[in-house]
């Protein structure tokens, strides 16, 4: 039966172009489950955006010169486009920053407001005469008490890591101008009184059987330190404004902190795409109420976000009921960490690779495998050039690209280019179908258990039995002797790659549609490569006798020692 699928990555901080770190954590998993789903015919929504709020951009667009709105404009286009070459396949990649975010953001707000979940408190903060504002604590900039580096940050020093506060630093100054007319000021703002959630969140995490430890363990953890009150406004320009209808005229000139509206860009971003398509109010059909009911929902993520998606977002949502029935997460996959030799990724220090230069040197297809076989599910993983040349060169281009130029060459050079009708199936051809069988089956159930480490496992041994089945059935001896046994087993390696083309399209979809096309075009013409769902008897025995097939170039090209050396200097950073 078919179901309808709701799907979201985390949203990626604008500023910059995403390491593969995030990728697999977040996007590209999120990603391979949606082809997943679409190959079987289950209705999906996936979405993703980009989030773009708070003091960070406003930094960030302040050192690159630009006015925050072009700066995200550029960096949202940017990640729109390296997203694309990715073959990240989004229903829609909004913007925590567009008008559907703001109304809805605005609207959670109010319905907190009266229902009792919000009160106003006072902070003491820093507030800078010349620029005429708070700054946040980032903004305050100072000589670290510490280690004596001159440009620490009032959060945190750069330098010697340690946590700071603004009051610490020597000589502090403001960031945006500079200046050190710096002064103590009161200021209100908006707390989410989150405890009184703690019972409801307990108990529904609790429920949540199947999900991995890693989420749970964080959320509990949260839950069992004891939950603070979460001050939900910030005293900065670039963020979704506070309306004046909520705080009794003290929230003039505040807006919502990131991280209470970029989780509701989920929903946004799903009006978004209702707006962009001309669909009208269907976007709620995704999300609220009784319409809802039926639709299950998955989110995808690095487990530093799993405490604002754990216990945040849904406070958010349980917040507004009763009169409100938004969608809670139904099932939250979260990921560790991937390395890069031992170290993490750095944006600042250009070490690891990123999506854009990833792109540079090799195919997405190469990235996606790589990365889905090695997610960083159970642990935190480890990225080396040998150990992705490796899988590369083992996985891609001796099983799954040997096979399929084995195998139609062979047919192009002996058989005219053309399915063998010849000969029947025998023993070994019905042993492989019977094994095909069980190992699709297996296939798909890590598929729906969102495993993807045992699913890419389980793919590459269905290509290795394919290359065992041509190893014993050994066609180009067995033709000097037994045309009609060569044919057969020619004729099954066709339907095995025109299978294992339908079998790897959630994971790298361009490779797959390009070795669709050595057998035959994609019915239907559109994107999608469905998920065989027939037996494996029928599956492979589906090609007519004499139909034409082409033998591909190369298919995957082999990682040299050359490319390894020369990458590992190129990507080590700046030391
Ligand atoms: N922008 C991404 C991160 O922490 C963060 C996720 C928001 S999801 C609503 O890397
Ligand atoms: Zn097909």
């Amino acid at each position: 039966m078919a179901k309808r699928i709701l799907i979201t990555s985390a949203l990626p901080y604008i500023n910059g172009i995403k390491h593969l770190g995030n990728l697999v954590g977040s996007m590209l998993t999120a990603d391979v489950f949606a082809r997943f789903n679409r190959a079987r015919g289950h209705e999906t929504l996936f979405l993703c955006a980009t989030d773009e709020h708070g003091s960070t951009t406003e930094l960030a667009a302040l050192e690159a010169g630009q006015e925050v709105v072009t700066f995200c404009a550029e960096q949202h286009a940017a990640q729109a486009d390296v997203c694309r070459r990715f073959g990240l396949s989004f229903d829609h990649f909004g913007r925590s920053s567009n008008p559907p975010n703001h109304r809805l953001t605005q609207h959670f707000a109010r319905m907190l407001w009266k229902n009792g979940h919000l009160e106003l408190r006072s902070t003491k903060q820093i507030y800078s005469n010349a620029d005429q504002r708070f700054l946040p604590d980032r903004y305050v900039i100072g000589t670290c008490p510490h280690c004596g580096y001159p440009a620490a940050r009032g959060d945190q020093c750069e330098n010697c890591t340690r946590v700071l506060d603004p009051a610490d630093l020597i000589e502090p100054r403001s960031a945006i101008s500079g200046s050190s007319d710096l002064e103590i000021r009161d200021s209100t703002h908006l707390f989410l009184k989150q405890s009184q959630f703690v019972p409801q969140l307990r108990e529904w995490i609790g429920s949540k059987k199947d999900w991995p430890v890693l989420v749970t363990s964080i959320a509990n953890k949260w839950l069992d330190e004891g939950l603070h009150d979460r001050g939900i406004t910030r005293d900065v320009a670039w963020g979704v404004p506070v309306p004046d209808d909520i705080g009794d005229g003290k929230l003039k000139g505040k807006v919502f902190y990131v991280w209470f509206d970029a989780p509701i860009e989920y929903i946004g971003a799903a009006w978004e795409w209702a707006e962009a398509n001309g669909k009208g109010d269907e976007w709620k059909r995704w999300w609220l109420g009784e319409a809802a009911r039926d639709v299950t929902y998955y989110e995808f993520m690095g487990k530093d976000n799993i405490p604002f998606h754990t216990v945040g977002f849904p406070v958010t949502i349980l917040g507004v009921r009763p009169q409100e029935d938004w969608k809670l997460v139904d099932y939250l996959k979260g990921f560790n960490y991937i390395n890069y030799y031992g170290g993490k990724f750095s944006t600042s220090q250009k070490r690891g690779v990123f999506m854009d230069t990833a792109l540079e040197i090799l195919p997405a297809d190469y990235w996606r495998y790589y990365l889905i076989a090695n997610a960083p599910e159970g642990s935190d993983s480890n990225f080396t050039w040998d150990h992705f040349a490796g899988v590369v060169n083992k996985d891609l281009a001796d099983v799954l690209g040997n096979f399929v130029n084995r195998i139609t060459r062979f047919c192009a050079s002996r058989f005219d280019g053309r399915v063998p009708g010849e000969g029947e199936y025998g023993p070994e051809e019905h042993a492989l179908i019977e094994e095909l069988q069980r190992r699709v089956q297996t296939y798909a159930e890590h598929f729906e258990a969102i495993e993807f480490r045992k699913a890419s496992a389980e793919l590459r041994a269905i290509w290795a039995a394919g290359n065992e089945y041509l190893t014993r059935t050994a066609p180009w001896t067995a033709i000097k002797t037994d045309r009609p046994g060569a044919a057969a087993a020619v004729r099954m390696g066709l339907n095995l790659v025109h299978t294992f083309s339908h079998l790897a399209w959630p994971i790298i979809p361009t490779a797959a549609r390009t070795i669709h096309e050595t057998i035959q075009p994609v019915a239907g013409g559109g994107d999608l490569i469905p998920w065989p769902e027939a037996p494996m008897a029928e599956e492979l025995d589906q090609l007519e006798a004499g139909q034409p097939i082409r033998a591909p170039e190369v298919l995957f090209a082999k990682i040299t020692d050359e490319q390894i050396a020369e990458w590992t200097a190129r990507f080590c950073g700046e030391e």
